[in-house]
């Protein structure tokens, strides 16, 4: 068509149209964007990345990921959305978010989201075999007080953490990028949907991390950025005390174990009446408001 991809902010796309997509950037704007296959799903899907960045030596990192939960289709969408906008609208950004290395994964849990369009919507978790049942739950499954509260045993839980920590190839990927590449790692973003919450470590249980304050005042800003673009109120807090303590999540792991300081998770619309199943009319406002938070912490982060 026209525009050269098939994405579009309107409905809720396919694997297939988002990693096309990802390639239609790297070749429009190969100054800007690349691209990078940085490793497999257990059925064998790629886990396919966009890195946004001008090139400059200094810049700081930031971590973006969405899909790790099949059903929160609102996260990967979401997150096509800020890179369109920040890859057509980066010259009217402030220098400090020019000056940033992005990596984007939209994606994280390829399988699950397939499956989500073609067998069942609430899928939630990625589709390694175990036994009678399917699935890990990628975000019990990270390597930071891995196997404790709020993470399941059994394969056939939805929260169930798998055989260790990073046994699936999908955790594994994103370990092994971030640990290997050589980047000045600063934060960590993790849509996932729903209830309209800003969370912070440390999920594992209800205790705070010793520079909590920072983390929450960043956490209020971003809710405010949020409100004073006309979106609705996201509650924001500690993981484990917010919402339930639930060990092995991505942003624990990020902060507990890499040390990326902003270490974030999202969870975006709605706060309950639609649920997973969010109508496709609220991309684009939902998409608006967490492009508003993530700048607050992209300036913290580039600070
Ligand atoms: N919620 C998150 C979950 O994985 C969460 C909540 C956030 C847990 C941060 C741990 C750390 O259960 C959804 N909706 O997935
Ligand atoms: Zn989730």
């Amino acid at each position: 068509n026209r525009q050269g991809h098939r994405m579009t902010w309107q409905a809720y796309h396919r694997l297939d149209d988002v990693h096309s997509y990802l390639d239609y950037l790297e070749q429009t704007y190969p100054a800007l964007c690349s691209s990078q296959v940085i490793g497999s799903s257990v059925h064998g899907r790629p886990l396919k990345l966009l890195k946004i960045s001008n090139g400059k030596p200094g810049n700081k990192a930031i971590w973006v990921d969405g899909g790790m939960h099949a059903r929160e289709w609102i996260s990967p969408a979401t997150v096509t959305y800020i890179i369109n906008h920040l890859v057509l609208n980066i010259d009217s950004e402030p220098n400090e978010l020019q000056n940033i290395d992005w990596y984007f994964l939209p994606i994280a849990n390829p399988d699950g989201y397939e499956y989500s369009h073609t067998t069942d919507r609430l899928w939630r978790k990625n589709r390694a075999r175990s036994g009678q049942c399917a699935g890990t739950d990628l975000n019990r499954n990270f390597g930071y007080k891995w196997g404790g509260k709020g993470s399941g045993r059994n394969p056939c839980q939805e929260i169930y953490a798998g055989t260790g920590p990073f046994s699936e190839p999908e955790t594994a990927a994103i370990r092994t990028f971030i640990t290997s590449t050589k980047a000045k790692w600063r934060a960590y973003v993790s849509f996932h949907s729903y209830g309209q919450y800003i969370l912070y470590p440390w999920g594992y249980d209800r205790v705070v991390t010793p520079d909590y304050k920072e983390l929450q005042t960043v956490a209020q800003k971003a809710s405010n950025a949020i409100r004073a673009s006309g979106g609705p109120a996201y509650t924001f807090g500690p993981a484990g005390s917010t919402l339930y303590p639930a060990s092995g999540g991505s942003d624990d792991w990020a902060k507990g174990t890499v040390g990326m300081k902003y270490a974030y998770t999202i969870e975006l619309r709605d706060s309950g009446r639609y649920g997973f199943v969010l109508p496709a009319t609220y991309i684009k406002p939902t998409a608006t408001e967490a492009w508003q938070a993530l700048r607050v912490i992209a300036q913290a982060a580039a600070a």
